[in-house]
């Protein structure tokens, strides 16, 4: 056992007796949204994955210690914080844990955190990708890289189109990693059910996106898996004032000069600002539908284990 890494209670009971487990990340929490609807949030979502057959695992630094489970305490304590916790993504990893310092996980954080523990679903948001102009910038997030080497399935809403959606998904290619469309043929944008993408494969049921995923994993590929969620259509946002709202924050990110980590945190509160509190709701909502299919997939993938 990896000894910088502490699993809850809970969470190394239902893993011993190989129940199913989902890893839900920290920076939604510090960095994704606002006090205190990031920990209502984030509390709210561990009932869905409770709802749905599973043991969530929140995943986060707390004084240089990688942590699978979170107390709500730990939730709120993150949620509180918000942006003074450092944004953890891999290259932070070993300053943080020398240190003794927090670390708020980010998508590849939380999925090497959840493999070290033996966790293999993950729900999330929006995971990050290749942003636009990354022709110049280079601006490519490490999620890109971490879902082609570590094998958890990560259940996301796709992709926010501060992101450059094509080349996203040309570097997964590139990668190895499927782009699952959870019953849909298009890649969803996160606000809005359609990009104009198409998927690898769409995928309509938990049971075989598990039986996917079983497959990737007996076989011994690396890497991981993108299921890629459509939010709700009572939820959906209008695409042309999402998509001005991205515009302009795009605009302003260049303007100030902005880049390196604090891109993405940038973009995501400029659209956040300039929809008012309509993107959040989505958002949160967006978050306990990809909550519930990660945890329908994980029980189902326990059973496969098992068998
Ligand atoms: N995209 C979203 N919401 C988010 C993030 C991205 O729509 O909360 C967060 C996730 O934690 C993701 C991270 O892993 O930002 C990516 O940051 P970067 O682009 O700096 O790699
Ligand atoms: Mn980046």
């Amino acid at each position: 056992m990896n000894r910088y890494l502490d699993i809850a209670p809970e969470v190394a009971q239902a893993l011993a007796e190989g129940r199913p487990v989902v890893a839900l990340e920290s920076t939604i929490i510090s960095h994704g949204m606002p006090y205190p609807q990031n920990v209502e949030t984030a509390l709210a979502v561990e009932t869905v994955i409770r709802e749905n057959g599973a043991v969530p695992a929140t995943i986060a630094i707390i004084g240089g210690r990688l942590k699978a489970g979170l107390t709500a305490d730990e939730i709120e304590y993150f949620g509180k914080k918000g942006v003074e916790i450092t944004k953890a993504s891999r290259r932070d990893l070993p300053v943080l844990v020398a240190r003794g310092e927090d670390g708020a996980c980010t998508v590849t954080t939380t999925m090497m955190i959840a493999h070290m523990a033996g966790i293999s679903v993950f729900a999330t948001g929006g995971i990050g990708g290749v942003h636009r102009g990354a022709e110049t910038t280079m601006d490519i997030s490490a999620d890109l890289e971490e879902l082609g080497q570590t094998p958890v399935l990560v259940v996301c809403a796709g992709a926010k189109s501060i992101l450059d959606l094509g080349l996203t998904l040309e570097y997964l290619e590139t990668k190895g990693v499927p782009v699952i469309g959870y019953g849909t043929d298009e890649l969803p944008a996160f606000y809005t059910r359609k990009s104009g993408f198409g998927v690898d494969y769409r995928i309509d049921t938990p049971a075989q996106l598990a039986a996917a995923f079983h497959a990737q994993r007996e076989m011994g590929l690396k890497g991981g898996m993108l299921v890629t969620n459509p939010i709700p259509e009572e939820y959906s946002m209008d695409a042309d004032v999402i998509n001005q709202a991205i515009d302009q924050a795009i605009a302003e990110s260049r303007a100030q000069g902005i880049h390196g980590k604090a891109t993405t945190p940038f973009l995501l509160a400029r659209v956040k600002d300039l929809t008012g509190g309509d993107s959040l709701d989505s958002n949160i909502q967006l978050v306990f539908n990809n909550a519930r299919v990660a945890a329908r997939t994980a029980v189902e993938l326990a059973a496969l284990a098992k068998a």
